[in-house]
């Protein structure tokens, strides 16, 4: 076999994506199309109070009902005791409430019946007798003396404080504004919003009771973090429990956490026998399920008149609900929100985040968030924006003079994590350049002239990505290493397993990729596997755009384990020293003599025959690693939003969106402008239409589609790319994530074009017609409820 000489790239490229031969097809596997024999459906009755004291549960008349196999209530559940389960910050929730309810949406019976409609029929049949309490719905009225307590399961809790954290340094922040010209004071309120993807939670259970072994189909970020939880709260020995995730039709987050639900599916198994399945609806998804933000905060920036940022200063009162179910490392009850000083170099800066609960659904953290990032950016764009207002200075040129500059790099922030690489000018000067700035600028001032509204808005986000690195960070004591193993067939085609998994970003094709490029061999003749605990090896899962940077870190130290191991085998081969071997794109060669060489497909055949192998090297050609990340990556970003409003209704008009990100090496441009877009779709979403609100009651306002707004094709402009390449320094292939980089950055630049455009200070988010309309009549309004 004579080598091939590749003209272009193997393995990086825009790939079309394997998966989607299966998707365009319509099939691919998700939960609910998992059906086995003997099947029986699960449905969850749900609280309809925010806080009531549960008096008692009637179950009889449901139990008559001819198709119900179970009905399971939170007594239940005691007996077994499995009534309580931790939460992945270490809290408890309840699986079935059986004292009181907590939130609007609150579990309180399962039932198990043959199919599902009979499941849903029966949930009538059972009478719940409650007797309501007063609810705390605002979370700034969650710390007063008279509140009522809602964790009151919790022992010794007198109120409804979960944690108060904080980071940098206070009182060198105090001594910069204290010497400061200018500061500025903004309170804003990033509102409670959801991930909202395609497909619900669900889960189908089955305990086999012969063997012992639990296997469970679920909507799953996580796998193997899920199957650890599962084997702490039921007491199931680890080894008989397989978590599988197959295809999953959208998560943003919202999969990353465990839900009573899943739970429930298991014991439904477990005491009828049968494997249960429960699949929620969109309303149970939107009302029950992992909210994001609802982080109250108060801003205050210092700095120089004319306009050399010096200090930061912070106050968030966070939202948690009735249970604290954030998924992020203990370390860090507020999540990565530790980045809040963003893209600029400060004197000093300081925040405190104070985390309470209220009657409202748990979560508090995910959707395309990257574990608060979203907020700190959000934050510190719009104080940059404030300043601006202020100074009566241009916020590109704000900007520009304070960005963190190349040579900083790399930095250590305030806070103390340091930012690995970057050259932020640039990037925001080629965003300018694609928007044509200083036009645009011209543009806006004739249109003024003629009582137009346009606005201009700006953001310039770092994120940080790739939960991390194990001496930091943990969930449930688990550090956040990622397995990884590949195997070389004998005839040169290729597995690979990982322990992350695609709910939709491409994993079959990217990883396949990163393969293809470090050995020579063909994406197509490489199978990528995931989402199945009991196929892949151990790791954490995806979610804070950890993939690339984790586990495509570890595929391509597997590879190039690979590879090492493939030199011994051709020397052997050739019967030279391994030295004298020379890699060029899938074939190893005798240096000095390209004709003689041994492709990696010819070396993989060679490993499984009876070649005789070099000392201490093992047959076949297949390697695994445990990949545990030096640091976080950092890539980042510079947006710009033009906007037309209308002065009669307040409508915004997002008219041109120009995004250019910086992710590193790229490996698929493809995927990650698909990428880009949907978090651009995401920002376009939360900072004019996706809000969940709630009534003094606690009633949930946005628990279905016709209340939570989402956005369509017609409120996106056609989104205009631009990219950098600033490779990580302490990743392999010096890729950073890029998974969550548009909805994390995207929103600051909507509002501060909004902003620009009507001359107000601050309106907080969602920019509904209604609410711009009031802020231009009356200059500012209330934050939503
Ligand atoms: N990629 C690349 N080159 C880079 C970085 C990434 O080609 N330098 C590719 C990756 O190989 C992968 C994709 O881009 O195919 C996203 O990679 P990464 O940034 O590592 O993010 P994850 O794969 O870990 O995905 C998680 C991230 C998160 S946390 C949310 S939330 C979110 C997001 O991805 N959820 C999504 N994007 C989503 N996209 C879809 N379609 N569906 C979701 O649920
Ligand atoms: Cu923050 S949502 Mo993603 O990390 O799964």
């Amino acid at each position: 076999m004579t080598a091939v000489k590749e003209e272009r790239p193997i393995g990086f490229g825009s790939l079309k994506r394997k998966e989607d031969q299966r998707f365009v097809r319509g099939k691919g596997t998700y939960v609910d199309d998992v059906k086995l024999p003997g099947m029986l459906h699960g449905a969850i009755l749900r609280s309809p109070f925010a806080h009531a004291r549960i008096v008692s549960i009637d179950t009889s008349a449901a139990e008559a009902h001819p198709k119900v196999k179970a009905v399971i209530t939170g007594k239940t559940l005691e007996s077994m005791n499995l009534a309580w389960m931790p939460t992945l910050s270490l809290d408890t929730q309840a699986v079935l409430a059986t004292d009181k309810v907590r939130f609007q949406g609150q579990e309180v019976a399962f039932v198990v019946a043959e199919d599902h409609y009979s499941a849903r029929d029966a949930l009538e049949l059972i009478d719940v007798e409650y007797e309501p309490l007063p609810a705390v719905v605002d979370p700034r009225r969650a710390l007063d003396p008279d509140a009522p307590v809602i964790r009151d399961d919790l022992e010794g809790k007198t109120d409804n404080h979960i944690f108060d954290w904080e980071a940098g340094d206070k009182e060198a922040t105090d001594a910069v504004f204290a010497k400061a010209d200018v500061v500025v004071t903004q309170d804003m309120l990033y509102p409670r919003v959801h991930p909202a993807p395609l497909e619900t939670c669900g889960a189908v259970a089955h305990f086999d009771k012969v063997d012992g072994k639990l296997t469970l189909w679920s909507t799953t970020q996580a796998p193997h973090a899920h199957r650890t939880l599962y084997a702490m709260v039921a007491g199931l020995p680890e080894h008989k429990i397989r978590v599988i995730a197959p295809d999953i039709g959208g998560g943003f987050g919202n999969k990353v956490g465990i839900y009573p639900g899943y739970v429930l599916a298991i014991v439904g198994s477990i005491v009828t026998g049968k494997p249960v399945k429960w699949m929620e609806d969109r309303s149970e998804n939107l009302m029950s399920t992992s909210f994001a933000r609802d982080y109250h905060m108060r801003g205050e920036i210092a700095a120089t008149r004319d306009g050399k940022i010096l200090a930061l200063r912070v106050n968030v009162l966070g939202d948690h609900g009735a249970f604290n179910a954030q998924a992020q490392p203990a370390k860090y009850p507020a999540g990565f929100f530790h980045v809040f000083t963003g893209s600029y170099d400060l004197e000093a800066a300081h925040c405190k985040v104070t985390g309470v609960y209220t009657n409202k659904a748990p979560g508090g953290v995910a959707y395309a968030c990257s574990f608060r990032v979203t907020e700190a950016v959000y934050l510190v764009e719009r104080m940059v924006d404030c300043l601006a207002d202020e100074l009566n200075m241009d916020p590109a040129e704000l900007r520009m003079k304070n960005l963190l500059r190349p040579e900083q790099f790399p930095y250590q922030a305030k806070t103390g994590w340091v930012y690995d690489s970057g050259d932020y000018p640039t990037c925001l000067r080629k965003a300018m350049d694609i928007a044509g700035y200083e036009e645009l600028r011209k543009e806006q001032a004739e249109r003024r002239a003629r009582g137009e509204l346009m606005g201009i808005g700006i953001s310039f986000f770092t994120e940080a990505v790739g939960a991390g690195p194990r001496k930091h960070m943990d969930i449930l004591g688990l550090g956040m290493a990622d397995g990884c193993e590949l195997r070389v067939h004998p005839t040169g085609k290729a597995v690979l397993r990982l322990s992350v998994q695609t709910q939709g970003q491409g994993h079959e094709t990217t990883f396949a990729q990163i393969v293809a490029e470090e050995l020579g061999i063909p994406p197509e003749d490489i199978d990528v596997i995931h989402g199945d605990t009991d196929q892949t090896p151990f790791g954490l899962g995806t979610y804070g755009s950890r993939s690339m940077p984790v586990s495509g870190a570890a595929a391509a130290v597997v590879s190039r384990k690979v590879r090492d191991k493939a030199r011994l085998i051709a020397s052997a081969m050739l019967e030279v020293s391994p030295e004298d071997l020379e890699w060029e794109k899938g074939r190893w060669f005798v240096k000095g003599d390209p004709e003689k060489g041994k492709t990696i497909q010819e070396i993989a055949l060679a490993a499984h025959g009876d070649l005789e192998l070099p000392e201490g090297v093992e047959g076949h050609l297949e390697a695994q690693t445990v990949y545990n990340p030096p640091n976080l990556t950092y890539p980042y970003g510079a947006y710009i939003c033009v906007v037309d409003v209308d002065p009669g209704t307040g409508h915004v008009k997002v008219r041109r969106f120009i995004a250019v990100d910086d992710c590193g090496t790229r490996i698929n441009p493809m995927i990650i402008e698909g990428q880009v877009h949907g978090g651009l779709a995401d920002g376009v979403g939360m900072a004019l239409m996706e809000f969940i609100g709630f009534d003094e009651e606690g009633n949930c306002l946005g628990g279905s589609f016709m209340d939570y707004l989402l956005p369509t094709a017609l409120e996106c402009p056609s989104w205009e790319l631009g990219y950098t390449v600033t490779p990580s320094p302490h990743h392999p292939l010096g890729a950073k994530g890029v998974g969550e980089s548009a909805t994390v950055g995207s929103p600051a630049a909507v509002v501060n074009a909004v902003m620009d455009a009507i001359g107000v200070r601050h309106v907080d988010m969602p920019l509904t017609p209604s609410r711009v309309w009031t802020a231009m009549k009356y200059g500012s309004v209330e934050p939503p409820q």
